[in-house]
């Protein structure tokens, strides 16, 4: 698929997806939204992606829903279209790791974008916010439940309510991001930390990636079963076997995704 928004290269069994809107600072569009859902379920369903890389430019990984497309629609308008609703819940659907790696300006729609994300790398330079409230709404794409159960409520409450950037290290130490690099060195580190995931067995990464997110959506009883299930379950793979077996006569393992 041709994609206007959006550069996608596949190697080495990663999927790195940048978003190419350099004029508005990466603003989300609906053009945008669509591609970046239909490029991302395209990857999960690629045999040969293993891990998916989402990151922007120098200068932004997205400022925010596109402010110029939204600023005349009415209720009727985003209700009946269910704005960026179903391309964020694709994007969340993708059973393969996802990894944010943000420099710049990661603001409102953007840094809810980077939060779907199952971690985020950010460089130094990156610039954390939910600025909606300036723009006399709130946010719409996951931004008050993800960063509340990222960064805590009062954390969160600050950001939203106030609208302020928080920087790379304050967002390392609040735990919305899981590493920082120097900017220059980004998204070689992004490509180095998906190359190791890619080394891993698929199987096993999708059934991590499951798990942890039960964390997120359930009881610790239900998410403790579930995990203890799926442990289970992962012992009927070839990739237990291999995996022990490697550990077992000090090699490395050949995952073979059965
Ligand atoms: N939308 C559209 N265009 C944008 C956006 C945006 N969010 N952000 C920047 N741009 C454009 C600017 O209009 C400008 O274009 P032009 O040259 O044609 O005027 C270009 O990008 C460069 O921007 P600036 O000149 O403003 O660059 P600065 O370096 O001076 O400032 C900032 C950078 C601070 C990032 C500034 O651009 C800014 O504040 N942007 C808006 C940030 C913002 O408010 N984001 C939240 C948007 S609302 C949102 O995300 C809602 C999410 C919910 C979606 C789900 C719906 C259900």
């Amino acid at each position: 698929m041709a994609y206007q928004n959006l550069i996608v290269e596949i190697e080495d069994y990663t999927c790195l997806i940048r978003l190419n809107r350099p004029d508005a600072l990466n603003a989300l569009n609906s053009a945008l939204m669509a591609e970046l859902a239909a490029a991302v379920t395209a990857a999960d369903r690629n045999d040969k992606v293993r891990c998916i890389v989402i990151t922007g430019s120098e200068k932004a990984f997205a400022a925010g829903a596109d402010v110029k497309e939204m600023a005349t629609k009415g209720f009727a308008d985003v209700f009946f279209d269910n704005l960026f609703g179903p391309e964020a819940e694709a994007i969340a659907r993708c059973r393969k790791p996802v990894i944010a790696a943000v420099a710049g300006y990661c603001l409102g729609g953007g840094c809810e974008l980077a939060m779907i994300c199952d971690f985020i790398l950010a460089a130094d330079t990156a610039k954390f916010g939910q600025p909606e409230i300036n723009l006399g709404i709130s946010a719409g794409m996951g931004g008050t439940q993800r960063l509340t159960r990222c960064v805590g409520k009062s954390k969160s409450m600050d950001m939203h309510l106030t609208g302020r950037f928080m920087d790379a290290v304050e967002a390392e130490r609040a735990g919305l991001v899981s590493r920082v690099f120097p900017a220059k060195s980004l998204l070689e580190e992004a490509m180095k930390i998906a190359a190791k995931i890619t080394e891993k067995s698929t199987i096993t990464a999708m059934i991590v990636k499951e798990a942890v997110n039960r964390a997120q959506e359930t009881t610790l009883a239900e998410g403790l079963l579930f995990e203890r299930r799926m442990f289970h379950a992962a012992f009927a793979t070839e990739d237990q076997k291999e995996g022990m077996a490697a550990f077992l006569e000090k090699r490395t393992p050949q995952f073979r995704d059965r």
